[in-house]
């Protein structure tokens, strides 16, 4: 027959597993953004929706790569629900200029979530972030043109467990 303590361990290891098994269960999958926006745009051609357009074509003259405007731009996802994103991948410019990837923070509705910087351009590259909200920005620190033919952002739709004590 259990012991008095030994049911309490099984109760408390139940109540334990009820609470972190929905989040370890909840696997990472892209999420897909509502709507998007960016600093400015260099042209009509390199609008932020360009960004998540499925095209992962990183030659600009394949008209699927963003650029804004202004150096130090930023571009943004912007989604209905609260969403955790564990990370992100990213294409970056083959054909000029793959510095304007090199350098920036991604932020989650305003808070960064990840800092950047390379001195080698990786073409295609995941970066972590871990953070929930609404509005995922990367913020170029280049000092140029920020320019992304593709982002795919991996998460999941809610926050999970382990954020939502933490948030005020
Ligand atoms: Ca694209």
């Amino acid at each position: 027959m259990a012991s008095r303590l030994e049911i309490i361990k099984l109760l408390w290891l139940q109540t334990l597993a009820a609470l972190l098994l929905p989040s370890l269960s909840a696997a990472s999958a892209q999420l897909s953004a509502n709507s998007c926006s960016q600093s400015s745009d260099w042209s009509s051609g390199s609008v932020c929706g360009k960004a998540i357009d499925g095209n992962t074509n990183r030659n600009w003259n394949g008209g699927s790569c963003t650029a804004t405007g202004d150096n130090n731009g930023w571009w943004e996802a912007q989604f209905d629900v609260t969403v955790r994103v564990d990370f992100v991948s990213l294409w970056n410019r083959a054909n000029c200029c793959p510095h304007r990837l090199g350098n920036f923070q991604l932020l989650m509705d305003g808070a960064e979530c990840a800092s950047y910087s390379t001195s080698t351009p990786e073409s295609v590259f995941n970066v972590s972030c871990g953070a929930g909200g609404r509005r995922l920005r990367v913020q170029s620190r280049t000092g140029d043109l920020l320019t992304i033919c593709e982002i795919k952002i991996f998460g999941i739709v809610g926050e999970g467990f382990r954020f939502v004590s933490y948030r005020s």
